[in-house]
């Protein structure tokens, strides 16, 4: 380091310390100072106070990280849809990221966030989200939280019954929305009742987190709609909602709310095992993608698979039967005992109820309505538990707390019911701001909910916010559920439309954060590990630029010899070592995204010069006192000029 660079070094690092002092110290200590002002509770620490909310993004595609009780937003954790801020979706090693049979799809819909889960209890390991547009499910590493697999699901018409897991997330299932041909193919859409049909897909998770889509099950042509595992004694299932049970292809408001009963579709996944051993499945031809993210060559990777095994019903005696359910259900909730499987149907004036031990009865005796594709009906009688009168209207979503109840969002009446296992009586009721449709107890639906608050996710927020133009926003809100009474603690607006969400206790991810990536491990083909290589390599009209970034410098800073059509591809490895400190990458009207390079990364972004000139970048990073420093020029010639390539930085 030269004297120059020295004194710049020691003049920023003071100034960082002070920043960094300041910055933390104007922090309202975490989460715990969210009480008492505005009547809000007041947790001691140590038993669980704070919580990580995972949220889904909606339409925005993305996941919302938020602080409970503050409700305050930490993070956006991009996933399906391209985010300009961190370059996913720009940079070269994260475009891989996005492939599907179908090409780059750069955007998704994304509805349900599901935590990892050993012996049925969330283990923060990752969480996974799906994708229901382009079907899909992506698996986010919460030590970076940053996206480290998408995998494309075949044969599928959308997919939102998904990612639902079994209890040591064994595997991650995924249902088909809409019904289509299966494989595709070009028929009539009045065709539907012969031609259409669903898919059930469960898709294995490896030890260290890969998906792979181990079978799928064919299904009669209904829409799929929720999902969730069985536990404890119903560990080996796995519960899906059907509507649409009346195949209508046309004004489904109208043609598809006609029977009075639609299914639920229990699937013994053990038994699904067995039949795949013993070879019982067919081989369908298909083309799908294993997208993946390699955190030491800093790199997504792209494979394509081309076939999938497929579990016909009638083939497989005892692999699903259906549940007969009232009215369109929409989800499906298992409880804490494993025992209590409970349906929200959309336009029923009841919760139903099912029981796993008598469901299990009912497959022994034989009790079955009668028989669709081979999957027989269980009779109604033989399997409910009971039936929870007055539970508002459009019963949607059930939680549980762990303590013997349950909590069902009502869409139409907008609120929240609380109602108690075994006598299934309504015992509280709350309003929800306004038109809430999942809702979140943290843990609640696993073998342990942790309880304390359920989060209400609300769809429409009318008066609760300042108006934003013709788009309000959408929002949660805290309520208290460790008294006897549901109390409103808080409202805050959220990200996208929050389908589902998820809550975590914040110890059991803050102790495996990862601070930064050694460079040591950095195994990029274009990564450098110190300055001293930095460099630029002309290979015909192919530029590469090993950059680095150190504070508050670039290596290097200036560039000539770069010529109008060039493809330019810069290689930027952040040095740092650092928690927090990130530097950013941006070249003046460069047709693509900045760069947010993360201590001890390498990230890639492409330009092709239009024009001849002068071209400034810069850290967009507010990374030190001499950040406005962190800076360079590059020169940019006509194709034709002989200008040869230099570089270097404070020569
Ligand atoms: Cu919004 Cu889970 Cu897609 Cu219900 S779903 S609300
Ligand atoms: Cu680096 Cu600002």
């Amino acid at each position: 380091m030269n004297r120059r660079y020295l004194k710049a070094f020691l003049v920023a690092s003071a100034v960082v310390a002070a920043f960094v002092v300041l910055h933390y110290g104007c922090q309202e200590s975490k989460d715990l100072a969210a009480g008492d002002e505005a009547g809000r509770v007041y947790v001691a620490p140590g038993t669980y106070d704070e919580f990580y909310l995972f949220t889904s993004g909606g339409f925005s595609g993305q996941i919302g990280v938020y602080g409970l009780p503050s409700g305050r937003m930490f993070r956006v954790i991009p996933v399906f849809s391209q985010d300009p801020e961190k370059a996913w979706g720009y940079s070269e090693e994260s475009k891989p990221m996005f492939m599907t049979s179908h090409g780059f799809v750069p955007w998704d819909d994304a509805h349900h966030p599901k935590l990892s889960q050993t012996d049925g209890v969330a283990d923060g390991r990752w969480i996974f989200i799906n994708g229901n547009n382009t079907p899909r499910v992506a698996r986010v590493d919460l030590t970076t939280f940053k996206t480290a697999e998408i995998i494309e699901i075949p044969n599928s018409g959308g997919n939102h019954g998904s990612p639902f897991l079994t209890e040591n997330t064994e595997y991650v299932v995924a249902s088909t929305r809409f019904s289509i041909p299966i494989p595709n193919k070009d028929v009539s859409i009045d065709s539907y009742k012969e031609n259409f049909k669903g898919t059930i897909s469960f898709v294995k998770v490896a030890k260290d987190g890969a998906m792979d889509v181990a079978f799928q099950i064919l299904v009669p042509g209904f829409n799929y709609d929720l999902a969730h595992g069985g536990k404890g004694p119903s560990h080996g299932w796995a519960f899906f909602t059907s509507y649409n049970t009346e195949q209508a292809n046309t004004l489904l408001e109208v043609n598809a709310s006609q029977n009075d009963k639609d299914f639920i579709a229990a699937v013994n996944w053990k038994k699904a095992e067995e039949y795949v051993a013993q070879g019982k499945f067919k081989t369908f031809n298909t083309s799908y993608f294993r997208n993946y993210f390699d955190e030491k060559k800093h790199m997504g990777f792209s494979e394509e698979k081309k076939t999938v095994k497929v579990l016909i019903p009638e083939e497989c005696p005892g692999l699903i039967y259906y549940l007969p359910t009232p009215k369109s259900p929409h989800g499906v909730d298992v409880d804490p005992t494993g025992e209590y499987i409970a349906a929200g149907g959309k336009l029923a004036s009841v919760i139903v109820v099912h029981s796993y031990s008598k469901m299990m009865k009912a497959i022994e005796n034989k009790e079955f309505e009668t028989t669709i594709d081979g999957i027989p009906v269980l009779k109604y009688e033989s399997v409910i538990a009971g039936e929870v009168n007055n539970p508002g209207l459009g019963p949607l979503h059930t939680e549980f707390d762990g303590n013997g109840y349950g909590y069902t969002s009502s869409f139409i009446s907008s609120e929240i019911v609380k109602w108690k296992i075994g006598t299934w009586e309504v015992v509280d009721r709350i309003p929800a701001y306004y038109s809430i449709g999942h809702l979140c107890v943290p843990g609640g639906d696993t073998k342990k909910p942790w309880g304390k608050y359920v989060i209400a996710l609300n769809k429409i927020t009318k008066d609760r916010y300042l108006p934003t133009g013709p788009e309000l926003t959408q929002s949660a809100q805290l309520i208290d559920i460790s008294g006897d009474k549901m109390k409103l603690l808080l409202d805050f607006p959220t990200i996208g439309e929050p389908h589902y969400a998820q809550a975590i206790p914040a110890d059991i991810l803050m102790k495996n954060s990862k601070k930064i990536y050694p460079i040591e491990e950095n195994s990029h083909p274009y990564g450098i590990k110190a300055e001293k290589n930095a460099r630029v390599v002309r290979e015909g009209n192919v530029v590469h630029v090993y950059m680095s970034q150190i504070r508050t410098h670039f290596a290097p800073d200036n560039i000539e010899g770069i010529k109008v059509g060039d493809v330019v591809y810069f290689h930027v490895t952040n040095l740092e070592q650092d928690w927090d400190i990130p530097h950013g990458f941006a070249v003046k009207g460069m047709q693509n995204s900045e760069l947010l390079i993360m201590p001890g990364a390498t990230e890639t972004i492409v330009w092709t010069p239009q024009k001849e000139g002068i071209y400034p970048f810069y850290c967009t990073d507010f990374c030190s006192a001499l950040h406005q420093e962190m800076s360079g020029y590059i020169r940019v010639s006509s194709r034709g000029s002989d200008v040869a390539i230099t570089y270097g930085t404070g020569k």
